[in-house]
């Protein structure tokens, strides 16, 4: 049997950055996300008595072994809950550069999550498919439910799950990911958060986590858009400054990230109302409200060393489409 699943990338406004539990990818902090509209991975997987053995292709490009041998773990999860010993041909294609901090594990792992579970004919409920894909990359539970969705760090793993706490249509923000190196990042999340303990400053962001998370749903519910921008951006810094002083030390800015985070306070300074958050990547993500998003896009234009600009509107969660890859 054969399904295949559209998954949307998604942009965290308070960050998951450490686990807990390596294995089951438990974070060690809540975190909340807007699916994005423009960045997207679509999955096709067919389990089958005649397969052989697992293949894995991502069309337009190569996986690694490694990356390879993690979506065969993450079959296993679904073929051990399904009760099936097939093996499985996964095809996979991606709208947006792959390991630019864009999350393409993100979206990747939803796919494959609701993709795989179809293609077996198990239904399963939102809330345990999310637990599913984020044993496969723990920020891949919050591409499945719609618009803006909370991750629930848990205590287990049955606690941790994702959930959405308004639709897409609730708030007309975008998000305009500004691309500065498409290139693959040299440190991976998954690596980069094994040290995490090292950080001194790694206990002084967790304990500002419940109040961001408080403040920033308050402000997502009363749509108060620099309040918002403030614990984004806020966030983002505490984040990298955990990063930037682990050991060894991960910094994964280059010079025109740094160019891009000061112009936006000089455009804010001169009226526009725009924020960044950056992820484990150069790339920036530029917050706006939907009636500012040509104002931004022109503010971009005027800076030296953008690949490209993709515009994301808060989008809807993972989907089984009917065409296959
Ligand atoms: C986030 N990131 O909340 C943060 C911001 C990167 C920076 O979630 O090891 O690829 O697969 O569980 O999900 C990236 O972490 O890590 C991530 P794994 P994942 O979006």
């Amino acid at each position: 049997m054969k399904a295949t699943a559209k998954a949307p990338a998604n942009i965290a406004f308070i960050k998951y950055w450490g686990k807990a539990d390596d294995t089951l990818r438990l974070p060690l902090n809540d975190s909340i996300s807007m699916n994005m509209s423009g960045a997207y991975t679509i999955t096709t997987v067919e389990f089958s008595k005649q397969f052989k053995k697992d293949s894995v292709t991502l069309v337009g490009g190569e996986f690694s072994e490694e990356e390879t041998a993690r979506v065969i773990k993450g079959l296993d999860l679904i073929r051990k809950r399904a009760g099936s010993t097939q093996k499985a041909t996964v095809v996979t294609k991606n709208t947006f550069p792959k390991g630019a901090g864009s999350a393409a594990s993100a979206s990747g792992f939803a796919a494959l999550t609701v993709a795989g579970f179809a293609a077996l004919g198990v239904t399963l409920s939102e809330k345990e498919l999310t637990i599913f894909a984020r044993m496969g990359s723990g920020s891949a539970c919050r591409s499945i439910p719609d618009g803006f969705v909370v991750w629930e760090k848990g205590d287990s793993s049955k606690t941790s799950f994702a959930w959405s706490l308004y639709p897409p249509t609730h708030w007309d923000i975008r998000d305009i990911l500004v691309i500065v190196d498409s290139r693959m990042k040299k440190v991976s999340t998954t690596e980069g958060m094994e040290t995490v303990a090292t950080s001194p400053r790694l206990a002084v962001r967790l304990r500002a986590i419940p109040r961001r998370m408080k403040e920033i749903q308050q402000a997502i519910a009363t749509k108060n858009f620099s309040r918002f921008g403030e614990i984004t951006e806020e966030d983002c810094l505490g984040m990298h400054m955990v990063m930037q002083t682990q050991t060894p030390p991960l910094f994964y800015w280059n010079s025109t990230t740094q160019t891009i985070m000061e112009a936006v306070r000089d455009w804010r300074k001169h009226g526009l109302p725009v924020y960044f958050t950056i992820d484990a990547g150069p790339n920036v993500h530029l917050l706006c409200e939907g009636i500012d998003e040509e104002r931004v896009l022109a503010a971009v234009k005027t800076i030296g060393g953008v690949e490209a600009t993709i515009v994301n509107k808060p989008a809807i969660g993972t989907r089984i489409i009917s065409e296959h890859l």
